[in-house]
């Protein structure tokens, strides 16, 4: 049985989202406002599909995927730009490619006790944050 990441997740740290932001080219003013957001995720796990709401006071963003199905990826609120996405295993981890404009892009999600991991990737930049469980 593979991990549940079914549930509230409420975040707790954020490391070098400015250098992921930068390198998603999202300007100043939204990257000011962006860096003192705390968002809250709901992830919906039911076999092998996912659902994932990211919720802020300023933006928000949802997306849906079958693991190992690739998915046209809006990037709306965000960047806008339109990736074709694939999420996959890697053991107890959740690996998100996103093939696009941007090199390099994807996220990897992980559990390690109640706290919820994510890794943003874009570029030669790195973010991790860290999620606790509401
Ligand atoms: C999505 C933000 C910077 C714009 C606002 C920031 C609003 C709240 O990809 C992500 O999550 C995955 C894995 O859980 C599922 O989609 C993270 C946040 C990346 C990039 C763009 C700044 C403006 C943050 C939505």
């Amino acid at each position: 049985m593979p991990v549940d990441f079914s549930g509230t997740w409420n975040l707790t740290s954020s490391d070098n989202f400015e250098g992921y932001m930068l390198a998603l080219g999202i300007d100043f003013a939204t990257r000011k406002i962006a860096k003192i957001l705390k968002p809250q995720k709901v992830i919906e796990q039911e076999g092998n599909s996912f659902s994932i709401q990211t919720t802020s006071t300023f933006r928000s963003y949802f997306v849906q995927f079958k693991i190992g199905e690739e998915f046209e990826e809006d990037n709306k609120g965000l960047d806008h730009r339109k990736c074709k996405s694939i999420v996959t295993w890697d053991n107890d981890k959740l690996v998100c490619v996103q093939t696009g404009d941007k090199k390099n892009r994807g996220w990897t999600h992980w559990i390690e006790g109640d706290q919820l991991y994510l890794e943003l990737r874009c570029e030669d930049q790195v973010c991790t944050q860290v999620y606790k469980r509401a």
